[in-house]
């Protein structure tokens, strides 16, 4: 297999809008993405892996703008019926979105790998960077809630809203998990090492914990982060609720501390440019630009300015 010279760890909504603007300033058949795949589950018996296609079907220009994920113009009969035969239609899996998962499903049992299958959903897309899963066992990040059961992330997240009761954030089937092929050796090989605007705990935690992941990224130290948080607040999602739920703070600080051991430099928002010296303090280098990824020009100066700073040419 060819190595890929740009590696980047990835979650869904922000890391896919990151990589918009990276693939418009480094050609595609450069790239690999290691994706977060704690997020996945069953649903009505399909296997459904939100970040790998919120990644999938934003490159291949298809994405529901509104949300970040599923596919624009989808409609959604199917779950509608279901609805009238089943209660727990709460997960909004469109038509055509079905057919991703159906296929998906139907691959995994004929016996193809989660990375075959997802290399062959890809280029259906017409894409030719390469998504690699983290892992191609089931790794389900699990969260341990205040007053009630633990849940798997989407029930966290979807079927209750994310309130603020996580009090601990399950990765131990992530870190039982073995790396799937090639993502070992893509770390190893890569030149530059970027971690997307994802989210530090159940994004790219996750992905840190799968076996020998976090052990080569530290022997490097070399990624390039983007914080997630600008002024103290998630852009999306719960990483707010989730980094307090690990004891760290919900800043582009906190999300530094956490990315000290395996990265050496971190880009953070202008309204947080007040924090780069303390940032400096703990040996990451900053760069302070706009990270709010709200055109497509914001996505393509984010992602340039962040290669060219992991090159040593910014
Ligand atoms: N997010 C929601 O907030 N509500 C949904 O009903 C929903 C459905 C969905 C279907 C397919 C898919 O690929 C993603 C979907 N998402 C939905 C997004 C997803 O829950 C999260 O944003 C990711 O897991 C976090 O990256």
């Amino acid at each position: 297999m060819a190595v890929r010279p740009v590696v980047v760890l990835a979650g869904g909504v922000g890391a896919a809008r990151f990589l918009s603007g990276l693939v418009q300033v480094v050609p595609p058949e450069q790239l690999t993405v290691i994706v977060n795949t704690g997020d996945d589950r069953d649903f009505f018996g399909l296997r459904v892996c939100p970040d790998l296609d919120i990644i999938t079907y934003t490159l291949a220009g298809r994405v529901q703008r509104e949300t970040g994920w599923g596919l624009a113009g989808d409609t959604f009969h199917c779950l509608e019926a279901l609805r009238r035969l089943r209660g727990d239609a709460w997960f909004q899996l469109g038509d055509q979105d079905l057919a991703t998962h159906i296929q998906r499903s139907a691959r995994l049992r004929e016996g193809a790998s989660l990375t075959e299958v997802t290399r062959e959903i890809t280029a259906a897309f017409g894409l030719e960077l390469e998504l690699l899963p983290m892992t191609e066992a089931e790794a389900p990040t699990r969260l341990l809630r205040r007053d009630r059961e633990p849940s798997d992330f989407e029930e966290y997240l979807v079927r209750d809203g994310a309130p603020d009761d996580v009090e601990a954030v399950d990765l131990s089937a992530a870190a039982a998990a073995a790396p799937a092929p090639g993502v070992l050796e893509a770390l190893a090989a890569a030149e530059i090492l970027l971690i997307c605007p994802s989210n530090p705990v159940v994004s790219i935690g996750t992905i840190r914990a799968v076996q020998g992941v976090e052990a080569r990224l530290r022997e490097r130290r070399d990624a390039v982060a983007v914080s997630p948080i600008i002024g103290g607040r998630p852009v999306k999602g719960p990483a707010d609720r989730l980094l307090r739920a690990v004891g760290a703070e919900v800043s582009a600080q906190g999300v530094a501390k956490l990315y000290q051991p395996i990265a050496k430099a971190i880009v953070i928002d202008r309204v947080d440019a007040g924090l780069a010296p303390a940032i400096e303090a703990l040996g990451l280098g900053v760069r302070v630009t706009e990270t709010l990824m709200k055109d497509t020009r914001v996505c393509r100066q984010l992602a340039d300015l962040t290669l060219k700073f992991a090159q040593g040419s910014e």
